[in-house]
């Protein structure tokens, strides 16, 4: 199968339960590098989930991570499992032996929220809203969007703080598809993006949401996609730096211009291609 194109499939059936797989672990990767028009103290460096790691001995960086999550209660999951989340979060990327990669929600993945809590959203409640400049302004359940073909994508994923884990899965429905289905206007030239943490924010330009390998991602390492990576539904943009990924993602609004998002208003490039853009030189990641 080309590797560049991915498969599109039906949507499985819901009683059908994806095989637990470990999870995949972070190379070694410098994180010294800096923009050479940014600051040296990136902004997501100093979120109130992400403490100043660098610099500490290993088990002060993994102890401050873990008391950081939890004193402020980011993520709001039960206290141990938090505990162990965010511990497990930082163990993995100092971790020498590769071990904790082997553990679940260790992976090389870093949780980023710059909401101090976020709510739990299931098939229940959860809507995306699809507004702005369409023809047919609607929202979407879980359901209704687990009914539309499903795409499977696998790609490294790179933040542009250094961390990139490899080939890891991501699936769900094509933004071209919704958009499709929206009826765009002539007039429109790019989507905003909102999520349901009430305070992050993203943007594409139009032409950027319709590539192949931009989804409204369900699933992640092939199982539904938790809270905590964003879950039930998040934007997933292959080919940009993760920030462009939004979590918890509730509205699409089509827009005349782009409206710059979150962490693009605190100094990152509004067009992320990974490896061109916010003076890095990464391996494109798709
Ligand atoms: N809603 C929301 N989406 C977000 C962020 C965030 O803070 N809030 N952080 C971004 C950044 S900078 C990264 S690197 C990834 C982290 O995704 P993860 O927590 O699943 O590892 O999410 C991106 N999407
Ligand atoms: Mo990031």
């Amino acid at each position: 199968m080309n590797p560049e194109q991915p498969e599109e499939r039906e949507p499985e059936r819901s009683d059908e339960r994806a095989r637990e797989r470990p999870a995949e672990r972070s190379p070694e990767r410098s994180e010294e590098r800096t923009p050479k028009d940014r600051s040296p103290q990136r902004p997501e460096d100093r979120s109130p989930q992400r403490p100043e790691e660098r610099g500490a001995p290993i088990g002060r960086r993994v102890l401050l991570g873990t008391l950081g999550l939890g004193a402020l209660g980011v993520i709001a999951a039960p206290p141990l499992q938090r505990g162990l989340e965010s511990f497990l979060a930082g163990a993995s990327e100092k971790d020498p032996t590769g071990l904790t990669g082997l553990l679940p929600n260790g992976g090389g993945f870093r949780y980023y929220s710059v909401a101090s809590s976020v709510p739990h959203k299931n098939e229940t409640n959860y809507r995306l809203t699809i507004d702005g400049l369409v023809d047919h302004p609607r929202s979407y359940t879980l359901a209704e969007l687990r009914a539309l073909p499903q795409t499977r994508l696998v790609h490294d994923v790179q933040c542009v703080t250094g961390w990139r884990v490899p080939g890891t899965p991501f699936e769900g429905v094509r933004l071209s598809r919704l958009l499709d289905a929206a009826g765009v206007r002539s007039s429109a030239g790019a989507i905003r993006f909102t999520c349901f943490d009430g305070t992050y924010t993203e943007s594409l330009t139009l032409r950027q949401a319709r590539r192949a390998d931009v989804l409204v991602a369900l699933r992640m390492q092939d199982k539904p996609l938790g809270h905590n990576h964003g879950g039930p539904v998040r934007l997933y943009v292959a080919p940009m730096y993760f920030y462009k990924s939004a979590k918890w993602l509730s509205g699409i609004t089509v827009t005349e211009d782009v409206r710059p998002g979150y962490w693009e208003d605190r100094g990152y490039d509004v067009d992320a291609w990974v490896g061109r853009s916010n003076g890095r030189d990464d391996a494109p990641t798709s």
